[in-house]
C-alpha cells in the first residue's frame, strides 16, 4: 500500500529560507525525496533553478554535502563520486553505511545536454540515483524549450508553440537495462516517497523522473502547483509507472487509465489552465492543435500499454 502523506517522516533535508519561488515543484519534490533518503547522502547538481535556490555555504538550503558540477556531467561526476566512496570503504577510511550518491538535475540537464554522460553511467550500471525534476523547460534561464517541452507549448525559443512532441526519457533510460526506473509527480507524495525508498535499497543505476509544474514557465497561479500536477496525471499527459529489472507496472491513478478501468480526462482542461498554451488556443487552428496534443497523449498511453504488454 502507498505511504500516506501523514506517514512521511519528520526529517527535513530542505531547509526554510531557500531561494525557490513560492510553490516551486523542485523544492516540494526534493523535500519528499529528502524524507526518503535521510541525511546520509551526497547531492550533485547541474546549473538549474535548484542551484539558484540553494543559497551559499555555510547557509545552504539543502542539508547534504552538495557538489555543483558542469551542465553536461551529471552522469560522469556521480560515477566518480560513487566509485570514490566505494574505494574509501574498501580501504577502511569510511565506516558504516555508504552514503547514497544522487543527482538532482532538471530536464535540460537530463534530456538534452547531460544525456551522453547519463547514458554512459546507465550502461555501466553505476551505483547512483539520477533524479530528473522535469519542469518541461529551461526555467532558470528564462524558459527555453527542452526535449521535455510538450507540443504546442510557448517558450522563448518556441514563440508560436513547439511543433514537436516530447521524448519519453524514462523509457529511454529503461532501455539501458538498469535495475530501476520510475516516474512520479508532486501531487502524489506517498508514491514518490515509496519509489525513492525502493531506489535507495537497490544497487546500480536508478532513474526517477518527477513531473514538476513550474508556475513561471507554464504560466499558472503559484498556489496551483499541486493541482496542475494532479491534472497532468488525470488527463494521462503524465503516467505514473515504475520498472524493476525491466518489468513495468503502473501506479494509481495511471494504472486505472492503462487498464481501461477509468477514462483519462480530456486534455483540454489541463491545457487551458496553462498560459503557455494561450497563443495556440487563440489561433484559427486552435481545434487542430489541441487535437494534436490529445493525439500525443493517446499515443503515449497506447504505446506504454503495449510496451508493458497490457491488453484491454
Ligand atoms: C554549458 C552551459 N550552457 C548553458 C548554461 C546556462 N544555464 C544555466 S541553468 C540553464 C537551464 C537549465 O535547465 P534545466 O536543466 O531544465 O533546469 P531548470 O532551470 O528548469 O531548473 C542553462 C541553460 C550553463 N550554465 N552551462
Ligand atoms: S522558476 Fe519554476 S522551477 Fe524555477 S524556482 Fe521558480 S517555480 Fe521553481
Ligand atoms: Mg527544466
Amino acid at each position: 500500500m502507498t505511504t500516506s502523506i501523514k506517514q512521511l517522516p519528520d526529517n527535513e533535508q530542505v531547509l526554510s529560507g531557500n531561494g525557490a519561488c513560492g510553490g516551486c515543484p523542485s523544492a516540494l519534490a526534493l523535500r519528499i525525496v529528502g524524507k526518503a533518503l535521510g541525511p546520509n547522502a551526497i547531492m550533485l547538481l547541474t546549473p538549474s533553478c535548484a542551484v539558484a535556490s540553494m543559497g551559499m555555504t555555510p547557509r545552504l538550503a539543502y542539508n547534504w554535502p552538495c557538489i555543483n558540477i558542469c551542465f553536461a556531467t551529471a552522469g560522469s561526476s556521480a560515477s566518480g563520486i560513487t566509485q570514490a566512496v566505494e574505494i574509501l570503504k574498501e580501504k577502511g577510511r569510511l565506516q558504516g553505511e555508504l552514503p547514497t550518491v544522487f543527482n538532482w538535475v532538471g530536464d535540460g540537464g537530463t534530456y538534452d545536454i547531460g544525456f551522453q554522460a547519463l547514458s554512459a553511467a546507465a550502461e555501466r550500471n553505476d551505483n547512483i540515483i539520477h533524479f530528473c525534476y522535469n519542469n518541461e523547460a529551461y526555467s532558470n534561464t528564462g524558459v527555453q524549450r527542452s526535449g521535455a517541452t510538450p507540443r504546442g507549448s510557448y517558450t522563448t525559443t518556441t514563440p508560436t508553440g513547439k511543433r514537436q512532441p516530447k521524448k519519453n526519457m524514462a523509457l529511454l533510460m529503461l532501455e539501458h537495462n538498469i535495475p530501476y526506473v520510475a516516474t512520479a509527480t508532486v501531487a502524489y507524495p506517498g508514491d514518490l516517497y515509496d519509489k525513492v525508498v525502493k531506489a535507495k535499497n537497490i544497487y546500480g543505476m536508478k532513474y526517477i523522473e518527477i513531473l514538476a509544474p513550474c508556475y513561471l514557465g507554464w504560466q499558472f497561479d503559484m498556489a496551483e502547483t499541486v493541482q496542475l500536477s494532479r491534472m497532468a496525471v488525470q488527463s494521462g499527459a503524465w503516467l505514473l509507472w515504475e520498472a524493476e529489472n525491466g518489468k513495468i507496472s503502473f501506479n494509481n491513478p495511471s494504472s486505472l487509465i492503462i487498464n481501461g478501468k477509468k477514462d483519462a480526462a480530456p486534455v483540454d482542461e489541463y491545457v487551458m489552465k496553462q498560459g503557455r498554451f494561450n497563443r495556440l488556443l487563440k489561433g484559427p487552428d486552435a481545434a487542430q492543435r489541441i487535437a494534436e496534443i490529445q493525439g500525443d497523449v493517446d499515443r503515449q498511453i497506447a504505446f506504454m500499454r503495449e510496451r508493458a504488454k497490457i491488453t484491454i
